[in-house]
Order: structure tokens, then sequence, then C-alpha cells
């Protein structure tokens, strides 16, 4: 016995309790305290029957994940995994009841799976998100899931890893009974009114598992859009495999063959990578100096100056988290346009069944249009989400001032300009933080809070607690131009259109990175921000670009031309009403004149070149970042470029992607471009220090998380 799993009897039922905070996995300890107490439980002559049920939010949340990295690393065996628990649980003499709240995800629905019965509260969650994580279930779930709720399910649940409510899961069969009030007391009784039934195991019941002719085209759906939609990943087809082979051979032929092929989405550079994110993800809202006891300030209110693409954003976003929120512009044709474009979007959202029209009505009804900043008075937060001037931002800055109630957080949304002279322009400096929303702001998870010189800790710990109630994933970064994300983007797309001057066609540099994963190359990216929001930053800052530095010359050159991207119909590529683009001949005489007038004789470029070169150009500038500590850990510069950027998750972000690849390789191609290029590919420092040493950038992170 261990206090991981605690063990008391009510009457004739054995209860068996996980205690293993904060969401009850099955870490080392854990299945052993399982079995033993369920051993004591048929050593124990009171009890009839048996309930499972976790501890404080959740039942068994899944396999402890940070165990992975040490079976992968070698420092520690697989083993048998659960099975032997699994089987003990499933051929109990004791009939097992698995009592769900909060979640049943991964092993823990496995271990729930293996059990005689299922209870559940109704707002309980049962899933297999594996393949979130690059791999399958593992401990038979793939095998007992087809069982209980048929082949189909079985493969979108462990296919997608979306998990169901309770509420579903009862209607599935995956669930025996829905408990309203006190689990652990209904799932008393319920395991003692079963407790002289016979046991129906999982393990022995085959029809729900189809016929091949049934079959067939499930199978041949799943893999088609695991062709369609899941292009690049191993993990989803291997779920698809597993589930396959329960509809095809006995039980325990099932499970070798998903052992198999779990062992080899576990071993594969995806799953690393997946579960990099994962953790990464976490790390990212841990502030060394920000103590987690900081009081938050709540925000009852919201309210938002601009009433402009992102405006209205982010205004869908705090209406969409149930914050009422004030959006205020100064034209009545600017605040008619952004209530039309709310409208249509939630229009769309109900027409596609991702909410009713009630939540669409709810939602609406927390959106107050206005032409008056005094409206704003009342709002926790205000954020200013005008255009990028400066001049406009200090004055709107030093307006809410003087209107906002005291303890008001002052936020901008600027993607560019300097939060420490935006907040000077106020007398609460330590109230102005920058929250850089993405856009579309109400689709992108990812929120930039660009921490001023003075932006006090209270608002940098309510910062935090907002972006999680809004559903963002926060990155804490430092001031600078363009913070972390688009510091970084800016010479990624510039790098892309030398390539176009050398001798690339648009295509060829935009499928590269598509290939690689990115969800848009970079020009279609361009295309899609409007190419004239570019050409108005450059000019903003063109006062501070260093001499001597090559600067590119096309996409002035299609704003010149008003080949705005898809704003104008036009830009690298020809937009037709749908937005869908087409390569365009005229964009390639305008290359080739650039080339003429640039003097420039066009050259063949390898893919490799052209993802080495936008590759690199990330890793190199992420790295200067790290040395100005302008990111806290080259992690969160992962989950910046994975949540803001498109970067694909299954590689794990830049900088994972760079150690994946080895600091060394990537110096030596980053010299080779500086020989080549010039200045702009002068290597970092750190990067020169760290392949220098052998390390990557994630050793330095760890030092100081
Ligand atoms: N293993 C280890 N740590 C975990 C964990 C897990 N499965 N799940 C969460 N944590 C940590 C997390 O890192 C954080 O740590 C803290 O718990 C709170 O998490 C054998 C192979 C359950 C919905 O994929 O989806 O089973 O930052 O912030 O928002 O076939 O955690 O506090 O130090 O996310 O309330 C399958 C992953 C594993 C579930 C709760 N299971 N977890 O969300 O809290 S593979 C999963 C989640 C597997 C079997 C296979 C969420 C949650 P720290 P949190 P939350």
């Amino acid at each position: 016995m261990n206090d991981l799993v605690l063990y008391y009897v009510d009457g004739d039922v054995a209860v068996i309790t996980v205690n293993n905070p904060p969401v009850n996995a099955l870490s080392p300890g854990v299945p052993e305290g399982i079995a033993a107490c369920l051993q004591r439980a048929q050593q124990d002559d009171r009890v009839r029957a048996v309930v499972l049920i976790g501890a404080g939010r959740s039942f068994i949340a899944g396999a402890d994940i940070k165990e992975f990295g040490k079976i992968t690393s070698g420092s520690k065996a697989r083993g048998e995994g659960l099975h032997p628990l699994l089987y003990a649980l499933e051929d109990s003499p004791k009939p097992v009841t698995a009592a769900i709240h909060g979640q049943a995800f991964g092993g823990g629905l496995e271990v729930a799976m293996a059990c005689a019965y299922r209870v559940a509260v109704p707002e309980a969650r049962l899933g297999q998100p594996e393949v979130k994580l690059g791999l399958i279930p593992g401990a038979g779930g793939t095998q007992r899931l087809p069982r209980l709720v048929g082949v189909a399910k079985a493969i979108e649940m462990c296919q997608f890893g979306e998990p169901v409510s309770a509420s579903e899961a009862a209607r599935l069969g995956l669930v025996d009974q829905l408990v309203e009030g006190d689990l652990v007391t209904g799932a008393v009784a319920f395991a003692r009114r079963m407790a002289d039934q016979p046991v129906n195991k999982v393990r022995q019941r085959d029809a729900l598992l189809g016929t091949p002719e049934q079959n067939s085209p499930i199978f041949a759906r799943a893999r088609e859009l695991a062709q369609t939609r899941q292009r690049d990943l191993i993990a989803p087809r291997a779920a698809i495999e597993a589930i396959e082979a329960a509809t095809k051979l006995p039980f325990y032929e099932g499970i070798q063959q998903e052992a198999q092929l779990f062992e080899q989405c576990l071993f594969s550079s995806q799953s690393k990578a997946l579960i990099h994110v994962f953790f990464a993800e976490r790390a990212a809202a841990k502030i060394p100096d920000l103590p987690k006891d900081t009081p938050v300030q709540p925000v009852q209110k919201a309210g938002i100056v601009g009433a402009g693409t992102m405006g209205v954003g982010i205004a869908m976003t705090y209406a969409n988290a149930g914050i009422p929120v004030v959006l205020k512009d100064v034209s009545q044709q600017a605040l008619d346009r952004a209530l039309a474009a709310i409208q249509r979007q939630y229009a769309q959202s109900v027409a596609k069944g991702r909410f009713s029209q009630a939540v669409m009505e709810e939602r609406l009804g927390r959106i107050q249009l206005s032409l008056d900043d005094r409206d704003l008075e009342e709002a926790d937060i205000v954020v200013e989400a005008v255009f990028e001037n400066m001049a406009l931002k200090k004055e709107i800055f030093s307006r809410l001032d003087q209107i906002a109630k005291p303890g008001a957080i002052l936020a901008t949304n600027t993607s560019t300009l300097s939060i420490d002279e935006i907040a000077a322009a106020t007398s609460r400096p330590h109230q102005v933080v920058g929250h850089h929303f993405f856009s579309p702001a109400h689709v992108m998870r990812l929120l930039e809070i660009v921490r001023g010189r003075q932006t006090s800790l209270p608002v940098l710990a309510a910062s935090l607690a907002l972006a999680r109630r809004l559903g963002k994933v926060a990155v804490v970064v430092g001031n600078c131009r363009g913070f972390v994300g688009n510091r970084m983007f800016g010479p990624y797309r510039r790098e892309a259109q030398f390539l176009i001057e050398e001798g690339a066609s648009v295509e060829q540099v935009d499928r590269a990175m598509t290939e690689f994963g990115m969800a848009m190359g970079p020009l279609a990216v361009g295309d899609l921000a409007g190419l004239d929001v570019g050409w108005r930053i450059r000019r903003e800052f063109q006062h501070l670009d260093p001499p001597g530095v090559r600067k590119p010359l096309l996409e002035d050159r299609l704003v010149e031309k008003g080949r705005l991207g898809q704003k104008s119909g036009a830009g690298w590529y020809r937009y037709d009403e749908n937005r869908k683009p087409y390569f365009d001949p005229a964009v390639d005489e305008i290359i080739d004149q650039v080339r003429r007038e640039a003097g420039i004789q066009p050259r063949l470029i390898s893919q490799q070149e052209i993802t080495e070169r936008l590759l690199y150009t990330l890793v190199n500038e992420g790295a200067r970042i790290l040395e100005e500590k302008i990111a806290l850990r080259s992690s969160d510069i992962d989950i910046v470029y994975v949540y803001g950027y498109g970067f694909p998750a299954h590689r794990g972000g830049p900088m994972f992607y760079a150690d994946s690849v080895g600091l060394s390789a990537v110096l030596e191609r980053v010299r080779e471009f500086h020989a080549q290029h010039g200045s702009r590919w002068q290597p970092a420092p750190l990067l020169e220090r760290l392949a220098g040493q052998g390390r990557g950038f994630s050793s330095i992170d760890t030092s100081i998380a």
C-alpha cells in the first residue's frame, strides 16, 4: 500500500481512491497501489464489490507523460505496462465499478474500460487524446473501446483525440449510468446493486466489432480523413490500424498489434515534439519572479478601443468567454461595419453547428458598441486596438489615463511598438501591458503578454489568468520591436523575398514551407495579412534601418502596383471571390522586372536551401531573442510559433527543431549563408556557444524555468 492509492470499506463495498494530484496520472506507484488495494478487497470477506475513484478534481487523466522521455532515452524499461492491472480489474471476482468525474483520459479511460462497469457525473469527460501527443492508446484502448462503442466511434475518438461528455458516453454505452449528486454515494449504491450480477467482460464482447463488409467503408473513410487532414502525422494512421486489428484478430493478438504500433509512435520524432509542446505550453505560464500567490484582480468588464479587424476579434474573444465588453470607436460607420462583421461571423459558426442560436444571442448581448469613451469608465481592462501609429496610441493612452477607473489594466494590442513609450503617456505605467493578439483574434490561441519595464506583478498575474479565461495560450515576452513572434517573422518573410529575387518561384518558396508542415507559405501569409501592413511598418521604422543592409524589393513593388494581397484580390497570388489563390503570370513579370533592375541573374534554388534559409533565419533570430532575455525560454519561442504562426506542432517549434537537427549542423549552414549573403546572417553568439559545447537550446531552459 502507498499513499498514492487509498482504501476504505463502505459496508460491503470497497472504495479504492487514486490520490496523485493534480490529475491522478498513473505515475510509478499508482498502478501498483491500485493492484494492491484490489488484492486487499479480494481478501476482505466484508467486500462484495469495488469502486475505483479519483481524489480531487478528476478520475485518472492518463499515463504519466513525464515517464515517456525516460523510456525513449533508455533510462527506464517499458515493461508490461498497465496490462497486468487491467486483467486483474477485468477478472476480479468482485466486480469493479469505475466512478468518473473530471477526466478519464488515455490510460485512465483504459483502466475504466477494464472495469466491469463505469458510472460518471454528467459533466465528466472521457477520451483517448494520445494522438495529440503523437501516440495511440497503449493499454488496450484500441481493443476495448470498439467493443464498447462500435468501430466508427472508436476510430473517431482515437484518430482525433477529442473527448466525449459523460452524457454522450452513456448514450454510446461507454458509461453504464450517470450519477446526479454525490459521485461516491451513487457509485457505491450502483456497485452494491450489481454485486451479484454476472459480468460481461469487455474483452469478450465482440457484438459491436462489425463485419468486414460493414467495416471496410468505415476504415476507408478514416484513412481518407487521415490523408487530407492529418497528412504528415504517424499516430492517426497507427490508431486506425490498431482498431482494424481489433476487428480482425482475437483480443490478445490485437493487444500485441497495438503494442507494436504504440512502440513505433513512442519512439517517433513526432511524439517527442508533441510531448515537448504539451509541457512547453504549461511552462510558458511559469514566470520565475512572479510568485504563485500574487493577488489577481478580477476582470468583470472589458473595453476595446478601435473597432477594426483586431478590435472586433478581441471583443468577440471576451464575449465568448462570458465577459461583457464595450467596443468603442470614433466613427459610427466603423461601428456599423464591426457589428455586421460580428453578426456575420457568429451566424457562420451557428450555421456550422459550432454553437446554438441562443449562445450566439447571449454573446451578442455581451457586446456594447459605443462612440463615447465614458462608456469605458467601468471597465476592469481596456485594450487599445487601433492601427500601428505611436502618436495615436499615446493620445489614446493619455485619454484612458483620465477616464479609466483606478485599478483598470491598460493594455495595448500593438504588434511592434514600444510598450514603455506608450506607458510613459500615462500616470500609471505599472498598469500598462501589451496584450498582443493574433489575427483572427477570436480564433488564434496565442497571446503575447508584453511586459513593460514598469508593468506590475499583479497586472502580469491578472494577464495570465485572463489569458486562460479567454482560452488563449499566453507567452510573456519582453519589450522590443516585434517582441518575439514578429521580430522573428520579419527576417523570415524578408528571406523569402530574397530567395525569389535570386531565382526561386513563388510556388517553390511557399510549397517548401507547407511541405515542411507550415500551415501557410510565407508569401501567402503576406497576402493574408495585407502587403500594405508591412509596407506601412517599413516606413514607420525606415529611419532605424542600419545602412548597407539589403532590403527586399518585391513587396514594395507589388503594393505600389495596388497588389495588396487578399484584400485587393491580388498580391503574390490572384484570388477569386472565395479568396482561392491562383498563380498569376503578372507577378512573374514583376519579379523578372525587379531582377533586371537589380542586376540579379536568377539561379536554380533547391528546396533544401529554401527550407534551411527560412527555418534557420527563425532560429538565429530566436537565439538573439534568448540572449537578450526577450523570451524566458527557448520553449516559449516554440509555443509562440506553434500557436501563433502555424508552425507544425509535430516538429516541436523552431528551437526544438533546431535541437533535433543539431546546433552544430545548423551553425555550419548559418556560417555558409553568412559568407554568401552578408551581415544579416551573422551567427548569434548563443548559437555559436551552444553548438561549440555540443548542447541544445533546451539545455539553457532548465536553468531559467
Ligand atoms: N502526465 C503527467 N503530467 C500531467 C498529465 C499527464 N498525463 N496531465 C497533466 N499533467 C500535469 C501538467 O503538466 C500540469 O503540470 C498539471 O498536471 C496540470 O495540468 C497509456 C499512453 C487532464 C485536461 O494526454 O489534457 O495515457 O504545469 O495545466 O488545465 O494508453 O492536463 O502544474 O507542473 O493541463 O486542469 C494521456 C493530458 C496520456 C491528458 C487537465 N492523457 N492532460 O487540464 O491542468 S498518454 C493525456 C490534459 C496515455 C495510455 C496513454 C490536462 C487535463 P504543472 P493542466 P488542466
